[in-house]
C-alpha cells in the first residue's frame, strides 16, 4: 500500500489549535509533523502535539471497557457496559431525578464530535453541571462587564505595536505560536514588559521583565490610571464618545498614588512611571493578559483594573491596540443539535465547579449517585483533592471516559476508552487566541474497535430510548453546527474541510465602538456588576496573606511538555520545587534536598531547586504532576474569585518541613 498523509488538528486545551500532517503507511501513522501551509501553525509544533503519535500506540492505552470487580479491573465488552449505564441512568432518573447524576466535564479534547457528552445530559433531562471555571473564568466574566464580550486583535495585528504589556502570560511555554508575532513587533521597533512575579521563559523575548508582588495587578493598574489621569495622558475624544461611568472610576483611583503603588506591588515608583508614560504615549499598545493573574481571590477586579487602562488611553479598536485575553471568534458561530438539546433539560442543577467537593458532600435532594466524568482529570486538575477523593468515595457510582488510565478514573466503576484524535473525523477550534477553525481528517480507524464518544452517547441513547436524540451521521451533525458560518461567510462545507477558515474583518474588534454591553459603552460602572452584588467599576481588593506558620506563597503555573496532567502520565520523579536563597536561608534547607510542603489541605515531597529571580517567600511547582509524584492540588484550596467563580488556586499557602 502507498503512503498517504492527512491533515488534522491537535485537540488540547491549548492556545494555538495547530494543524498537523500524519502519513500513514500500510494502515499505520508512522509520522506526524506541523502542518506548513497553515497560517498560524506554519510548519512547527511542540513536544506535546508530536506526543500525539506516542499516546496512540502507547501500551498502556485502554483498549476495552473496563469495570472494576472486588478491587481489580476486568475487561467488559461494551454490550455489558451500555447495559449497566442505561440500567443505572435509568434507576437513578427514576428514583432521584435526572439531576442526582453529576456531569464533570473540562476541555481535554477540543473537537465538536465530543460536545455530545452534554448533549446527552441534556436529553437525559438535564443532570448537574458546572458554572465557574478551573481556567479562565474570571477574566471572562470582567470582559464580558468592560466590553460586553471576549474578543482579540488577530496575531497578525500585534506587529502594529508600539508598546506590548505581556501581563501575567507564559507564551514562550504556553502560547508558542505567539512568539513570532512578538519578535516581529520587537523588530519593528516596540517595546515588551513582561509582568510576572517570576521568571519565564518569556523573559527571554520581553525587552524588559517586571517582577510584582502576587495578586497586585489590580493595584498596578488602578496606579497606572491615577498616574495617567494627573499627567493628562488620557484620550479624552474615546471617554466622552465610549466609556461609561469615568467620573466615577476618577474618584477611586486617587487613592493609588506611586507610593502606594510601588509599596504595595513592590515595584519602583519610578518604573511605574515609565510605564505607564510608555503606555499612553508610545502609542498603539496593547496588552496580552494571561490567566495566572486571575487565579486569585481578586481575580475579576484585577483583569477589569487592566482592561480600563485601554479605555483611558483610547487603545481600543485600534490597530495595533486592544486588551486581548481570549478569542471567542469561531465559538460565536456555532450552533446546531448541542444548542437545540438545552431545551429538553428539564431539571437542572448548577454548583460552583471549583466547590466539587463541597458540592457532592451537601448536595441535598437529590444526592449524587453518580459522577460521569468526560474530558477531564478532576483528581489532579481541581483544588483540595483530599477533599475531593473523600466526595467521590461517597458516590455509588462512577464513570471515566479517557484514554489512559488517570488518577480519577482509578476511582472509577466503570471506565470506558476515548479515541485519539487520529482516530476521528472532527472539526477543532480555540477560543483562547488561535482565530482558525481547522478541519481534523482522521488518519486512522479506532484500535481494538474503541467506540468514540459521538457513536458511543448515540448507542447509549437508543439504548435508553431517548427518542429525541439526533440519530444522525456525524457529518450531518457537524454541517448543523457549522451552518451559521456557511451562512454568514458564504462557505460552502467542502470549503469550511479544505480550507482554513478564520473571519478576516474581525481582525481588529470593537472598531465602531460599540459595544456589547448594556449602555453600547465600555463599561468603567458596570451596573450589571453592582446587580450581581459586586463593585461596578474595578476596585483593588486587598487579599490576606494566610500568617503564622504557613508563609510562603505557592504558585503552580503550567508546564512547558505538557498539557496539564496529561504528559506527566509516565514521569516517576517527584516534583522540582523552586524557591530563591533568601527563602532557602530562612527556612534553613538546601539545594536538592527533598523536603514536605505542606498546607492546611495537604502534603507532598518535592525536590528543592534555586530561581534565582523568584520573590521571597514564594515557591513555584508545576501543576499536572499526578498522585504518585505529588499532585500540586493536594496543597491547594477550593477558593473562589471575586467574579466569574474562578478557582483561586494561588491564594495558596505554604510551609517547607525537612525530612
Ligand atoms: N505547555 C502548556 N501550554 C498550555 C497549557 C499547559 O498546561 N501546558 N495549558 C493551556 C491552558 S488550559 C491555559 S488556561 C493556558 C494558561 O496560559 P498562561 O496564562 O500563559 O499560563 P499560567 O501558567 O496560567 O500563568 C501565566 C503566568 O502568570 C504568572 N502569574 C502568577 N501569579 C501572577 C500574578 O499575581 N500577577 C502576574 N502578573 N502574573 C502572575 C505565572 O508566574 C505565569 O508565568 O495555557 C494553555 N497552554
Ligand atoms: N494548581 C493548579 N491547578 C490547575 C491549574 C493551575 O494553574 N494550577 N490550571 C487549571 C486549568 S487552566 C485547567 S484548564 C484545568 C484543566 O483540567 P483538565 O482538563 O482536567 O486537565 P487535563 O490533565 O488536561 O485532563 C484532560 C483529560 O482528558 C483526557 N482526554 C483526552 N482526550 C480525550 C477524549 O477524546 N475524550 C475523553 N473523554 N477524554 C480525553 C486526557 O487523557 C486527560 O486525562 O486544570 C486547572 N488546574
Ligand atoms: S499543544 Fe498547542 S502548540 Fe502544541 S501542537 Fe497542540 S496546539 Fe500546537
Ligand atoms: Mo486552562
Amino acid at each position: 500500500m502507498a503512503e498517504k498523509k492527512i491533515r488534522f488538528s491537535c485537540p488540547l486545551d491549548c492556545f494555538d489549535a495547530c494543524s498537523m500532517i500524519a502519513t500513514i503507511n500500510e494502515g499505520k501513522v508512522v509520522k506526524i509533523e506541523g502542518d506548513k501551509s497553515h497560517p498560524l501553525t506554519q510548519g512547527f509544533v511542540c513536544k506535546k502535539g508530536k506526543k500525539h503519535l506516542e499516546r496512540l500506540y502507547h501500551p498502556d492505552r485502554i483498549l476495552n471497557p473496563k469495570k472494576k470487580y472486588k478491587e481489580k479491573w476486568i475487561d467488559i465488552s461494551y454490550d455489558e457496559a451500555i447495559d449497566e449505564i442505561s440500567e443505572k441512568f435509568k434507576k437513578i432518573k427514576a428514583h432521584y431525578g435526572s439531576e442526582a447524576v453529576l456531569h464533570f466535564y473540562d476541555s481535554g479534547y477540543g473537537g465538536l464530535s465530543k460536545t455530545v457528552d452534554k448533549m446527552f445530559f441534556n436529553y437525559y433531562g438535564g443532570a448537574t453541571v458546572h458554572t465557574g471555571s478551573l481556567c479562565w473564568g474570571a477574566g471572562i466574566e470582567a470582559q464580558k462587564l468592560d466590553f460586553g464580550d471576549n474578543k482579540s486583535h488577530s496575531p497578525e495585528d500585534l506587529v502594529n505595536s508600539k508598546t506590548i504589556i505581556i501581563w501575567g502570560r507564559n507564551p514562550a511555554d504556553t502560547n508558542i505560536h505567539l512568539v513570532k508575532y512578538l519578535t516581529k513587533a520587537k523588530k519593528n521597533g516596540g517595546y515588551i514588559y513582561l509582568i510576572d512575579p517570576i521568571n519565564t521563559n518569556t523573559t527571554k523575548i520581553a525587552s524588559e521583565h517586571i517582577h510584582i508582588t502576587p495578586s497586585t495587578d489590580g493595584a498596578l493598574a488602578l496606579g497606572i490610571a491615577n498616574y495617567i489621569i494627573n499627567e493628562n495622558l488620557i484620550d479624552q475624544e474615546f471617554i466622552k464618545n465610549h466609556v461609561k461611568g469615568y467620573e466615577e472610576y476618577r474618584e477611586y483611583v486617587k487613592d493609588f498614588t506611586l507610593d502606594y503603588t510601588e509599596k504595595t506591588t513592590g515595584i519602583d515608583k519610578e518604573k511605574i512611571k515609565e510605564l505607564a508614560e510608555n503606555y499612553s504615549r508610545n502609542k498603539p499598545s496593547s496588552i496580552i493578559i494571561g490567566y495566572g493573574l486571575q487565579r486569585y481571590k481578586n481575580g475579576g477586579n484585577n483583569i477589569r483594573a487592566i482592561d480600563a487602562l485601554g479605555a483611558l488611553t483610547g487603545n481600543i479598536g485600534i490597530a495595533g491596540g486592544g486588551v486581548n485575553y481570549s478569542n471567542k471568534l469561531i465559538d460565536e458561530y456555532i450552533d446546531g443539535e448541542v444548542e437545540k438539546s438545552k431545551h429538553y433539560v428539564k431539571n437542572r442543577r448548577t454548583y460552583s465547579k471549583t466547590k466539587l467537593a463541597d458540592f457532592i458532600m451537601k448536595a441535598g435532594n437529590p444526592p449524587i449517585k453518580c459522577l460521569f466524568i468526560t474530558k477531564s482529570n478532576p483528581l489532579v486538575q481541581v483544588p483540595n483533592i483530599n477533599k475531593t477523593i473523600e466526595a467521590f468515595n461517597k458516590v455509588d457510582f462512577k464513570v471515566v471516559i479517557d484514554i489512559f488510565m488517570t488518577d480519577t478514573a482509578k476511582y472509577a466503576d466503570i471506565v470506558l476508552p476515548a479515541t485519539s484524535i487520529l482516530e476521528e473525523e472532527d472539526f477543532i477550534y480555540s477560543s483562547m487566541f488561535s482565530p482558525y477553525l481547522n478541519y481534523s481528517a482522521r488518519a486512522v480507524k479506532p484500535l481494538n474497535g474503541i467506540i468514540g464518544e459521538y457513536d458511543l452517547f448515540r448507542i447509549l441513547a437508543k439504548k435508553m430510548d431517548i427518542r429525541e436524540y439526533p440519530d444522525i451521521e456525524r457529518e450531518e451533525f457537524f454541517k448543523r453546527a457549522l451552518k451559521p458560518i456557511m451562512e454568514n461567510f458564504k462557505v460552502s462545507y467542502e470549503y469550511l474541510k479544505n480550507e482554513i477558515f478564520t473571519i478576516r474583518d474581525r481582525d481588529i474588534p470593537w472598531k465602531d465602538k460599540k459595544f456589547n454591553t448594556p449602555s453600547g459603552k465600555y463599561e468603567l460602572y458596570s451596573e450589571r456588576a453592582e446587580k450581581q452584588g459586586i463593585s461596578p467599576i474595578p476596585i483593588y481588593i486587598q487579599t490576606e496573606n494566610e500568617k503564622k506558620d504557613y508563609n510562603l506563597r505557592l504558585i503552580t503555573p503550567h508546564f512547558k511538555d505538557s498539557l496539564h496532567s496529561q504528559h506527566f502520565a509516565f514521569e516517576e520523579n517527584i516534583p522540582v520545587v523552586y524557591v530563591n536563597r533568601n527563602t532557602l536561608k530562612k527556612n534553613n534547607v538546601h539545594v536538592n534536598e527533598i523536603v514536605k510542603i505542606k498546607s492546611k489541605y495537604g502534603a507532598l515531597e518535592a525536590k528543592l531547586e534555586i530561581s534565582s529571580d523568584i520573590g521571597d517567600d514564594i515557591i513555584m511547582i508545576y501543576e499536572g504532576w499526578w498522585h504518585k509524584s505529588g499532585s500540586v492540588n493536594f496543597l491547594t484550596p477550593d477558593s473562589i474569585s471575586d467574579i466569574g467563580e474562578q478557582a483561586a488556586y494561588y491564594e495558596c499557602f505554604c510551609k517547607i518541613e525537612r525530612v
